[in-house]
């Protein structure tokens, strides 16, 4: 059997505005539309991986949050409808999910043993997270590949954000084993906003674009220094410093996603390809993507 391996890395942000605003037939509110510059974006790199051949996604998200180790999803199909507890009034989403249960089981035996307390989510009645719909959604709206979600360890960061760094950096190592052993081409997506301080009253049309901007500068300067290190690949220096980045703009990235992300794929040395930034309720999003076929690789923006 060849190696499995990880054929694409995805930052893939998941403010449900985006779905509402696409209006799928899945989501009960209709919208307007807005947040095109991340929209368009995300479906930019949507078209890209209808042109990769791979198995399935890996999404690792924030707002499935365990207290006693990492969980996967660990049943053959998820049906039901996720409402999202803020915006009830633009995220009421039918989904209905195939897993790579394979693929998760085999994830959990090399995190466990790598020493990492592990759980299969076997509950047929367990609700999937609105941050792995709206991902998920975005990157793929066919829903025609399975998927494997991985929860985000909360005891980790309980200590600081260096030992969740550290922890999540050992979660993507043994991902990537599993990865490597499945035979499988894998997509990996890290599901979060980076700089997090949003507004606390939601404007009267939700989609009005004319009151949308980043919360305030130092957010956007701190966004954007990472993005330059994307943009030159530097990886490895962008993980080190992810802590201070996390404490200074109260970012997702304080989940543990994008140091799972990059330590599975060997913190890239090469340019991360952007497909676009914009602020969601006050918030900074960035679609990005880590290519390691120089062939495919693309500058995007
Ligand atoms: O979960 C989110 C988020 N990360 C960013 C913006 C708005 C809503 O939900
Ligand atoms: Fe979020």
């Amino acid at each position: 059997m060849p190696k499995g391996e990880i054929v694409l890395g995805c930052l893939a942000p998941h403010p449900p505005h985006v779905v509402y605003a696409e209006n799928p037939e899945q989501n009960e509110p209709v919208s307007e539309g807005g947040w095109e510059t991340l929209r368009w974006g995300y479906n930019r790199l949507a078209r890209k991986l209808k042109s990769i051949d791979y198995d399935a996604l890996v999404i690792f998200t924030p707002h499935w949050q365990t207290y006693i180790g990492t969980h996967f999803l660990g049943l053959p199909e998820f049906k039901s409808k996720s409402v999202d507890p803020v915006f009830p009034n633009i995220f009421r989403y039918n989904y209905d999910i195939k897993v790579d249960v394979d693929l998760a089981e085999k994830m959990r035996e090399k995190a466990s043993e790598h020493g990492i307390i592990t759980k299969m989510m076997r509950n047929q009645d367990f609700r999937v997270d609105y941050g792995t719909i709206t991902s998920c959604h975005m990157l793929n709206p066919d829903w025609d590949k399975p998927i494997v979600t991985i929860s985000s360890n909360r005891n980790a960061h309980y200590y600081s954000a260096e030992v969740m760094n550290e922890q999540a950096a050992a979660l993507g190592r043994a991902c990537a084993e599993a990865i490597e052993e499945s035979g499988k081409k894998v997509v990996m997506i890290s599901s979060h906003s980076l700089s997090h301080r949003h507004f606390v009253t939601e404007s009267p049309l939700p989609e009005d674009m004319s009151k949308e901007h980043i919360y305030n500068h130092s957010q956007y300067v701190w966004d954007m220094k990472l993005v330059d290190l994307m943009r030159e690949g530097k990886m490895r220096e962008l993980i080190d410093i992810l802590p201070e980045f996390t404490e200074q703009t109260i970012a997702e990235t304080e989940a543990g996603g994008l140091t799972w992300m990059m330590s599975a794929m060997g913190f890239p040395d090469y340019s991360a390809e952007i497909y676009g930034y914009q602020s969601v309720i006050g918030t900074g999003n960035l679609v990005a993507a880590w290519d390691p076929n120089s062939v495919t690789r693309e500058i995007v923006l």
